[in-house]
């Protein structure tokens, strides 16, 4: 449900989101698509006839170009294609379970390398930038509840091989009560077997939630400097010097990496544009557009950007400064609403957040979080209550309109935390808005107000999101390989939801597909062919890639895989309306097809 609150789309973002210039976007956005593209490229179809996926030549090809190679400092790339590859009912089981425990693609992490290549995905300036070496050292703070071991470990790997030495202190593990059979032990003997001297495992001694195993975590370390991640990341290059630079000019300067994607059925590592935090009257954290103007030179891609609110995950500070201004609230349970508890409190109490562009880490954004709270509480709207409460002054009441029934709601005691706030002599809630947030929508807002803060925060250029794919057959029908048959909506194609089925070939709008340049098969210029269990249905075009991510061969005689499933299109019989299934790609009787040029 995050998926929602934030609306993310194939880039992790609200296709609202300016792509941030013409130079991220010809920089670096382009050097990746064409290094995508070159999966994509009609010639390598031609050159490669053949099953596309027991095909050595094509699991060759698609192997990374040397130079991006080298650039992974010797980190193996597997494919992800060839690895998200189902190949057998054993693996389907472990990937269906992996699902219904971690919400994401465990096969795939189990098959990824802990040491695996991500492209850079920093502006080139970036690379010009010299840091000092004589930086303060940090101690990172990693919580986790349940999380997948091998997607842990990759978190771990990631750090260690792209930190300096010298600027990591330690990593601290905080099992927060984990109940998976096994994982607090796989780890600590994998820490031991592989004498990550670095990195130390804790477990808290009941279910503390988030916020609490990272107060925990935090009263262990002992670097200068504390960063908190999340336990499903992986950093990039580069990524602690500039942060470390921006603490070490000033101890009140807490900032954070931009997170790039990784998405969470395919593991695919994408670069994700320069957005800043903010929130609405539910207290829900959102991405929002820099303020016009904030990019407008070249060396704007590389400064800090301010930002009014943080996502929470992933931030550095100083740890005396994260006492004294402290920690985080103890009444929290679980998930939810510190990030803009912190965020209000470094703003209001002297200090400053602020976006680091030239430090990436990618996230795995989960499509639903897949825990909840032991007794069932909405930790949400508790601890969003601790926030409005302590934090907002008349303004909580915007927040109380907007729910309802949180009148009646027992947040606890917050005596301490308003104490905090006294003691620290924080600014009102109403400079916050003012200074910080002055684009912030008030529900008081007249139509002249409104229109000044869109126009703040309006986009200056848009990306072509959704594009036809270029040098491709434009348009084409799919059929059933030695038959007459084609793939047809089984509904009106203005059904969502609607099953396929195969019909006799005839050049109706309900037989006709064009593909994108994400990959997608688009059926009457409408709706996407999506993957599902245990029928592919067709639905509206998410651009989140995975399930609506298609892998064949041009021409004729080709299987049509689908990335997030792993799986094959297939048939249940090679007859008039029947409907079309996913099967296993390594099945003797997979079908193949045509694709007809119309
Ligand atoms: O009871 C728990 N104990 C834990 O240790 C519940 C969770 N956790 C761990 C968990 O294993 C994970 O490592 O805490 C971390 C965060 O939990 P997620 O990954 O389920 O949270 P999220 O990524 O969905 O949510 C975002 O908002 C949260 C609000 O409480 C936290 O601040 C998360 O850190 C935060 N994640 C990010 O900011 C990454 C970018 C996502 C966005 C936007
Ligand atoms: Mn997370």
């Amino acid at each position: 449900y995050l998926y929602t609150q934030l609306s993310i789309n194939s880039n992790g973002y609200s296709k609202d989101f300016t792509s941030n210039s013409e130079i991220l976007r010809n920089d670096v956005v382009d050097k990746v698509s064409k290094f995508k593209r070159k999966y994509v490229d009609k010639s390598y179809y031609k050159k490669n006839q053949g099953h596309p996926f027991n095909n050595k030549a094509l699991v060759e090809r698609l192997k990374p170009v040397e130079k991006y190679k080298q650039e992974a400092n010797n980190n193996v790339e597997k494919d992800l294609f060839e690895l998200g590859l189902v190949q057998n009912v054993e693996e389907q089981k472990i990937k269906d379970e992996g699902y219904k425990v971690h919400a994401y693609n465990i096969l795939i992490s189990n098959k990824l390398d802990l040491h695996r290549y991500i492209p850079d995905t920093r502006n080139s300036l970036c690379k010009n930038i010299s840091y000092e070496t004589n930086l303060p050292s940090a101690s990172i703070i990693i919580c986790f509840f349940n999380e997948h071991n091998t997607t842990l470990l990759r978190t771990v790997h990631s750090i260690l091989d792209r930190t300096p030495d010298n600027l990591l202190n330690e990593i601290i593990l905080v099992d927060d009560y984990s109940d998976l059979k096994n994982l607090h032990e796989d780890i600590e003997s994998y820490i031991k077997s592989h004498k990550l001297n670095k990195v130390k495992l804790f477990k808290t001694e009941r279910r503390e939630g988030l916020i609490r195993a990272r107060i925990f975590g935090s009263q262990k370390a002992k670097g200068e400097v504390l960063v908190f991640l999340d336990s499903h990341v992986e950093v990039n290059r580069g990524w602690m010097e500039p942060l470390l630079t921006r603490i070490k000019d000033k101890k009140s300067n807490v900032v954070m990496p931009v997170i790039d994607i990784i998405n969470p059925d395919t593991f695919a590592y994408s670069s994700s544009p320069l957005v800043r935090g903010g929130f609405n009257w539910g207290l829900h954290f959102k991405w929002e557009n820099l303020p016009k103007g904030t990019l407008s030179k070249p060396e704007d891609f590389v400064k800090s950007i301010k930002s009014p609110t943080m996502a929470g995950g992933l931030f550095a500070i100083n740890r005396k400064y994260f006492i004294d201004i402290g920690e985080y609230d103890a009444g929290m349970n679980i998930w939810g609403g510190e990030n803009l508890e912190i965020s209000f409190r470094i703003w209001m109490c002297g200090g400053s957040l602020e976006l680091i562009p030239c430090s990436r880490v990618g996230h795995v954004f989960r499509h639903r979080r897949p825990y909840g709270s032991p007794d069932g509480e909405d930790t949400m709207l508790h601890n969003s209550l601790r926030v409005a409460n302590v934090w907002m002054d008349d303004y909580k009441e915007y927040f109380y309109n907007q729910n309802k029934h949180a009148k009646d709601v027992n947040f606890g005691d917050v005596t301490s935390r308003i104490q905090l706030r006294k003691e620290l002599k924080c600014q009102d809630f109403d400079w916050y808005l003012k200074n910080i947030y002055p684009e912030l929508i008030l529900p008081s807002d007249d139509e002249e107000r409104l229109k000044k803060k869109w126009s703040a925060l309006e986009h200056d250029k848009y990306q072509p999101w959704h594009s036809r794919k270029r040098n491709y057959i434009d348009e084409f029908q799919i059929r059933l390989k030695n038959s007459s048959l084609c793939i047809q909506s089984a509904k009106d194609v203005k059904t969502k939801s609607s099953l396929l089925v195969l019909r006799p070939c005839i050049k109706s709008k309900n037989q006709i597909w064009y593909e994108t340049d994400k990959n997608e098969l688009v059926l009457a210029q409408l709706l996407c062919l999506q993957a599902a269990t245990p029928n592919p249905i067709l639905y509206k075009c998410h651009e989140l890639g995975a399930d609506q991510e298609w892998k064949h061969k041009e021409g004729t005689n080709s299987p049509i895989y689908n990335l997030g499933a792993g799986t094959c299109l297939g048939v249940s019989k090679r007859k008039v309306n029947a409907t079309l299934e996913m099967k296993l790609c390594t099945d003797p009787n997979l079908s193949t097809w045509d694709f007809i040029n119309v």
